[in-house]
């Protein structure tokens, strides 16, 4: 296990097979500096290797899951440095990850912290949680998929109104709006994410995986070719055992257990 400077990492879960990452800077809101994303993608890739590990948790703390893209790293960059440096691409190492990302949030998740929140898979809201996208107010936009994500999550109505105004929305509305699965008092919030990717956890694996994917290719695909990989997925899943297994065990009717083969 690799020593970090932004991070913590902790395996949990009944059979510790959830990895959680902690986002680790309080004293700058968990501001998304270049070392942040970079130890978070890390992190996610040892995760997504790790054949013990079946999900993967994202927090913050209370008060922030992250402010954003680190504003003070940014001000003094130019056009130059930042196109010829393909300034803060690396964020999308995590959307390459095959096992589900659970984003606990409690507190600010602004700008990068809300675009980083949506990369994962599901988010789980604490009540306190509020999400915004307020680059238009530092004279920029989203650059991580903010104007983007957001429309497919919530439409582009909302989507809009949020980007172009700065304004936060609660964990309320964000529930409301489907950017969020579930609300939960903050206290417990990360407990429930846990708990979720447990469950998730003692499942196949590559089921698990197939079924993340034809869902994320949702995204990308047209009705028809998203069916079509669906039902090739579907197929796939009769090559495991896993599949015959928890078919038998629903006719048995005992319980599953599955062997991610
Ligand atoms: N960057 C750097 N430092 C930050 C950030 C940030 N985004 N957010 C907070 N901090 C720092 C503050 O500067 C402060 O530091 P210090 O103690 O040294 O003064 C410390 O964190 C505590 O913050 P505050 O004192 O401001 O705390 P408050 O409780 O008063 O306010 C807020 C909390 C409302 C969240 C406030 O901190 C704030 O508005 N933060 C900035 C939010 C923001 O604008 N975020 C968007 C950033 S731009 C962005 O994310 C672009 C994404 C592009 C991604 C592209 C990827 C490819």
């Amino acid at each position: 296990n690799m020593a970090y400077n932004m991070i913590k990492t902790e395996r949990v879960g009944a059979n510790n097979a959830v990895v959680l990452v902690t986002l680790n800077r309080p004293k700058a809101l968990n501001a998304l500096c270049d070392e942040l994303m970079d130890e978070v993608g890390i992190a996610v890739t040892e995760a997504d290797k790790n054949p013990e590990v079946g999900a993967i948790v994202i927090t913050g703390n209370d008060k922030a899951f992250a402010a954003g893209a680190d504003i003070k790293q940014m001000k003094d960059k130019s056009f130059p440095e930042v196109i010829n440096g393909n300034f803060l691409s690396s964020w999308t190492q995590l959307t390459t990850t095959r096992k589900p990302i659970i984003a606990a949030v409690n507190g600010y998740a602004l700008g990068g912290g809300c675009e980083l929140a949506m990369m994962c898979d599901i988010i789980y809201a604490g009540d306190n949680a509020k999400f915004g996208q307020p680059e238009i107010l530092l004279g920029t936009i989203p650059g991580a998929g903010g104007t983007q994500r957001l429309v497919r999550a919530i439409g582009k109505s909302k989507a809009m109104e949020i980007c172009l105004t700065g304004d936060q929305i609660n964990a309320e509305i964000a529930l409301q709006s489907g950017l969020v699965a579930k609300v939960h008092p903050k206290e417990e919030n990360l407990n429930e994410a846990i708990k979720l990717a447990d469950k998730i956890a003692s499942l196949s694996k590559p089921v698990v995986a197939m079924c993340k994917e034809a869902i994320s290719a949702s995204y990308e695909l047209t009705l028809n070719e998203g069916n079509r990989l669906e039902r090739k997925l579907f197929h796939s899943t009769f090559a495991l055992e896993d599949r015959k297994e928890g078919m038998d065990a629903f006719a048995a009717k005992r319980k599953a257990v599955f062997k991610d083969c």
